[in-house]
């Protein structure tokens, strides 16, 4: 059995040496260059960041620690958490161990709750996600410390004790928020007995006799928790840390960016988007149906939600592990079909339509659909459930960051300008 911070205090001292006469013996070698669309275009495939907990491969998609995603669906959540900050699963002992350690930390102050029930009934989740994670940014054991003068070799480990914290909690204050948002306001305690995403279910108290809307949400927060640091959320939590914004700030930071319809709102875009085809034609619309209403869609400026990706250019495994799942547990519910519909139809409409670089289904495609399946239909609340997982990826890239020594974020920004005098327009 061994305990992660053990694991971790072991690992970062040779991380440390390895990167210090990686980065010596190569300083100016050039890694990327930038060109002018680039620069304007959201810096796309610009390598200037390191990320070693996960990578994307455009042609396979998520890679945790050398492992393609397809080949740890059935873990969970803790052991991904274990995987991305260490390299290694742990074993059932230590998995143990760090379960028991998540549970210990778990409450959520009572002023939480009283905020969140002082906000105005309409609220969206992820303002009380957000909020109430910043919120608790007076628990920060990063901050007390840093206040008193904590050592630069030791940021990673009250950045671990307040990633742990966090993780313990963000479950149990988001199922709160959806008690308090759409339930009768009562809190349901956790259950000794259940790990993090089966207490995250129960805590919801949403009827599950089947258990299959936990199975869902064990292999959701598993799939979702960390994709490479480049995407919106990670990068925000990735810029925020380095100021030293403890992990409450910066996870908050973050889910902010986790919201926006072009990530991971997404989600909730698409069940929005199925239902409104659902009811408009009283059911499965037929394939020209959709393909005309897809046509429509794009013709009025708008996005087709849960298609396409700024990196991958293959469908996204996570959809993959998802489809999977609902072929075994829900393939007849309407919902799905029309999901498997827009699979044969979309990505056809978005070729012709010859804008978007990769016309197949990403995970947001699908997850609202199965969330929606077992009882959870409230589509605002799916990107809540999406910033419980990311969390679990924002906290172990930023250990690792403050393990490493990453500086503060701070690339230049150039003016229009000077690129017309650099180009000679
Ligand atoms: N529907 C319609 N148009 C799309 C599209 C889609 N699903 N995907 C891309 N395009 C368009 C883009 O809007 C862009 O149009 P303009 O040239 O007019 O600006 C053009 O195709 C080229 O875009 P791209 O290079 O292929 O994709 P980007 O890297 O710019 O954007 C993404 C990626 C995800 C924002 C985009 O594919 C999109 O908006 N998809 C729908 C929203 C969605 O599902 N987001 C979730 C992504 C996963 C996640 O982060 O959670």
């Amino acid at each position: 059995m061994a305990k992660l911070k053990d694991v971790l205090a072991k690992k970062f001292p040779k991380l440390q040496e390895e990167l210090k006469g990686l980065v010596k013996a190569n300083a100016g070698k050039v890694i990327s260059e930038v060109t002018v669309a680039q620069a304007y275009g959201g810096m796309r495939g610009v390598k200037a960041q390191i990320c070693d907990t996960s990578t994307v491969s455009p042609d396979t998609g998520l890679i945790v620690r050398g492992i393609p995603l397809a080949e740890i669906t059935d873990r969970c959540p803790e052991e991904m958490f274990w995987l991305l900050l260490t390299g290694e699963l742990p074993d059932a002992e230590s998995l143990k161990d760090l379960q028991a350690d998540l549970a210990a930390r778990s409450e959520v102050p009572a002023y939480v709750w009283d905020m969140l029930r002082a906000m105005p009934k309409d609220t969206h989740p992820m303002v009380m996600q957000s909020m109430g994670v910043v919120a608790m940014q007076g628990l920060s054991k990063f901050r007390k410390r840093y206040d008193e003068g904590m050592p630069k070799q030791e940021y990673w480990e009250a950045c671990l004790e307040d990633s742990l914290d966090l993780l313990a909690k963000i479950p149990v204050l988001t199922a709160g928020a959806w008690r308090i948002r759409y339930e009768d306001g009562k809190l349901i305690p956790r259950d000794p007995s259940k790990d993090w995403s089966a207490n995250f279910a129960h805590m919801m108290g949403v009827p599950d006799p089947s258990g299959h809307l936990a199975d869902l949400f064990r292999l959701y927060l598993n799939l979702h928790a960390d994709h490479e640091s480049g995407n919106v959320s990670a990068n925000l939590c990735h810029v925020c840390g380095s100021a030293l914004s403890d992990p409450y700030y910066s996870v908050a930071a973050g889910l902010n960016g986790l919201a926006g319809p072009l990530h991971g709102l997404a989600n909730q875009e698409c069940l929005k988007f199925h239902e409104t085809i659902y009811q408009r034609f009283n059911g499965v619309p037929t394939a020209e149906q959709l393909s005309k209403l897809a046509w429509d869609t794009l013709n009025s400026g708008r996005v087709i939600p849960g298609f396409g990706h700024a990196v991958l250019r293959c469908t996204d495994p996570r959809y993959t592990a998802c489809h999977e799942f609902g072929i075994k547990v829900c393939p007849d519910e309407p919902l799905f079909k029309l999901a498997d519909l827009m699979l044969q139809v979309i990505p056809g409409v978005l070729k012709e339509h010859g804008k978007a670089k990769n016309t197949n289904p990403n995970v947001d495609a699908l997850s609202g659909v199965l969330m929606y399946a077992f009882g959870v239909k409230e589509p605002p609340f799916y990107t809540a459930i999406f910033g419980v997982s990311r969390a679990i990826g924002m906290c172990a890239q930023m250990i690792i960051n403050r393990a490493i020594g990453t500086p503060i974020t701070r690339p230049k920004s150039v003016t229009t300008e000077w690129i017309k005098q650099q180009v000679g327009a």
